[in-house]
């Protein structure tokens, strides 16, 4: 059975580390002492920022006291055999629609199949190219499933691909994230499980060498460990993932394009597209909220090369889940997401019309497609926002001349 502290990985303690050294320096600055006891993270780490010294209680700066609400795996549930979990078939959720949010209060063994495939698909309109899938869809379908669950994770290679594939789920603590165990010619398919030990939000991908390439083609999408306690209910959810692609041709340059290595190498991305289409959220395609709606995004990026500077044009983020992981900030205009990462974003759109979404590195938008669109309906709340009010001329030099 699983230590209480046995898995903790070498990143988490030293991020525990950082987190220590800087509570003890604003301790030691302000000159204050005492501890935090309420049981939400976030109120904790300010509580202990801002500790009034009436409290003598010693610092617990453990990882169960900054979280203390993680059982860390010691909970009974974590106890139960896996012969004796219940067996569940995972459902897939395609972009930018989610699977389906866990609606179960304990630990399952849950069953999981994905295939690989080769086969052209637009890039953009009229721009046609020979993407490498998971599931045939671009991202690859997010998979979901609950902290703790046991997985048997199948992938499949079609008999008619020409390459080897396999998959690195970032959600896996073990070797390769199942890379190794997974590696299977066309025609092949290979099971291995793992325990979703970590909750959060994270990448898979294909890591057959050229590793860069299989991902530049396509090979990547999300993998949603909900925490035990599960993610509050929100009015809509989306699945969104950023990715660039290196054409021979340049941006919109018709016809089936080639993979191009040397522009890949050099970063040099012809197509900053989300869900693996220039235009896939755009126009007929964009998401529909209604104002007011509670919205959540998982939003990934494959890379392989960017690092996405996701932002909402006229939308602020209520909170985000900083790169899927378990610490939430709050009034976020534009979030940092990692090539091999991803983030959750939650919202609500406060006044009617179409909202741009884009990498705020914002040729990237303009120049090479990363932009999608949110098209809320509702009522205009003019104090919220007023629309334009007014419109005159304003000429200041024929003003002065007149004086
Ligand atoms: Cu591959």
């Amino acid at each position: 059975m699983r230590k209480a502290t046995g898995n903790l990985s070498s990143g988490l303690i030293i991020g525990a580390a950082a987190v220590f050294v800087t509570l003890a320096v604003a301790l030691a600055l302000s000159g204050r002492a005492g501890a935090a006891t309420t049981t939400d993270t976030d109120a904790a780490l300010q509580q202990v920022a801002t500790v009034e010294s009436h409290d003598t209680h010693v610092h617990d700066f453990s990882i169960a006291g900054l979280w203390p609400e993680r059982a860390l795996r010691a909970d009974p549930e974590d106890q139960i055999p896996v012969e004796d979990l219940p067996v569940i078939e995972g459902v897939l959720g395609y972009a930018p629609n989610v699977a389906p949010a866990i609606d179960r209060d304990y630990r399952a063994h849950v069953t999981y199949e994905l295939e690989t495939t080769e086969e052209v698909l637009e890039l953009a309109d009229g721009v046609e190219y020979r993407f490498w899938t998971f599931g045939g869809s671009v991202p690859g379908p997010m998979i979901r499933v609950r902290e703790g669950d046991y997985v048997t994770f199948t992938l499949q290679n079609r008999p008619d691909s020409m390459m080897p594939h396999n998959i690195d789920l970032h959600a896996v603590n073990g070797q390769g994230g199942g890379a190794e165990a997974t590696l299977i010619s066309p025609g092949q398919q290979a099971t291995f499980a793992f325990t979703a030990l970590n909750p959060g939000v994270y990448i898979y991908h294909c890591a057959t060498a050229p590793v860069g390439m299989h991902i530049a083609n396509g090979m990547y999408g999300l993998i949603v460990v909900e925490p035990k306690e599960g993610f509050e209910p929100v009015d809509k959810e989306f699945y969104v993932v950023q990715g660039d692609f290196y054409t021979k041709g340049d941006f919109g340059e018709r016809g089936l394009q080639e993979f191009d290595m040397m522009r890949a190498v050099d970063e040099d991305a012809a197509y900053v597209v989300f869900n693996g289409r220039a235009g896939s959220m755009v126009g007929d395609n964009a998401l529909n909220v209604k104002v007011g709606e509670t919205v959540r995004m998982f939003v990934g990026n494959g890379g392989p090369n960017l690092t996405s500077s996701f932002h909402i044009i006229g939308e602020i983020f209520d909170r985000v889940w900083l790169e899927g992981g378990a610490m939430v900030n709050r009034d976020v205009q534009t979030t940092t997401i990692p090539a091999g990462g991803a983030a959750v974003v939650e919202f609500t759109l406060d006044a009617p019309g179409t909202y741009n979404m884009v990498d705020h590195a914002i040729f990237r938008a303009f120049n090479k497609g990363a932009v999608g669109q949110l098209v809320a309906t509702g009522d205009h709340d003019h104090v919220v926002f007023s629309d334009r009010i007014d419109l005159r001329p304003y000429n200041p030099g024929a003003t002065a001349a007149g004086e």
